[in-house]
């Protein structure tokens, strides 16, 4: 039988967060070496990713994508629940278990991501409006009360559900865009979940190789 080839990721050819981990693509490379799947890496620049060849791929026209035996999908999301489905070591097996783990991937996603990406847009593209002073407050008070709710929710516990799980995957991943903003470390038992999932070998390894890639693309590297 002929060995089947690794799947393939696109990323960034140059990531704008230069080599912080932020882009989505680190999301997938992490949950790709949680499940010890090696994989290759397309990169993809700003133009090429408009283009039609890039597009048959992400109708959106963006990274990550993930391609392999002729299976083509786009969203991180998607593509961490397509590998906990397909490997090892990122759901549980028990049926509630993993039911309640994949409900944490869809509340990473669709409850705790939107303000902080609320954040990222007053921040970085409304900054001259005339309306910013009053609109920066009241988005972190939008996310100051969802981590203050999921603060409470994990309370002590290690990880959001039992064993670490893609839900945590994400969840830790969308929690990291608020580092810069000081509003994680408000909540010390979320600050320290983060750090957990920071410390993870595969964390590690994947966060590694985005940044060994960022300093290759680039003359005068960064660390970490
Ligand atoms: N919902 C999609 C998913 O989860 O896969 C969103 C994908 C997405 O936003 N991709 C971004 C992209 O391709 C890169 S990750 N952008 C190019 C474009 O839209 O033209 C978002 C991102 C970008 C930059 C930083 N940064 O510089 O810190 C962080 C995150």
């Amino acid at each position: 039988m002929a060995a089947s080839l690794p799947p393939v990721i696109t990323v960034f050819e140059r990531s704008p967060d230069r080599g912080k981990g932020l882009a989505r693509d680190m999301r997938v490379r992490w949950a790709l070496e949680e499940a010890g799947q090696p994989y290759e890496v397309q990169l993809v620049s700003f133009d090429a990713m408009k283009q039609p060849a890039h597009r048959a791929r992400h109708p959106f026209g963006q990274i990550p994508t993930y391609e392999e035996n002729g299976l083509t999908l786009f969203e991180s999301g998607a593509i961490v629940f397509h590998l906990a489905n397909t490997r090892t070591g990122l759901l549980p097996d028990d049926p509630h278990a993993r039911a309640r783990a994949v409900t944490w991937m869809f509340a990473a996603l669709n409850t705790v991501e939107p303000p902080i990406l609320d954040l990222q847009t007053v921040k970085f593209q409304e900054r001259d409006q005339p309306w910013y002073a009053q609109r920066l407050p009241m988005v972190e008070d939008r996310i100051r009360g969802r981590l203050g709710e999921l603060a409470d929710r994990l309370g002590d516990a290690e990880w959001l559900d039992g064993a670490f799980s893609a839900g945590d995957l994400l969840m830790v991943s969308v929690l990291l865009r608020l580092r810069a903003s000081g509003l994680l470390d408000e909540s010390p038992n979320l600050a320290a979940y983060v750090a957990r999932g920071e410390g993870r070998p595969a964390y590690n390894r994947a966060f590694d190789a985005q940044l060994a890639l960022f300093n290759s693309r680039s003359s005068g590297g960064v660390g970490r």
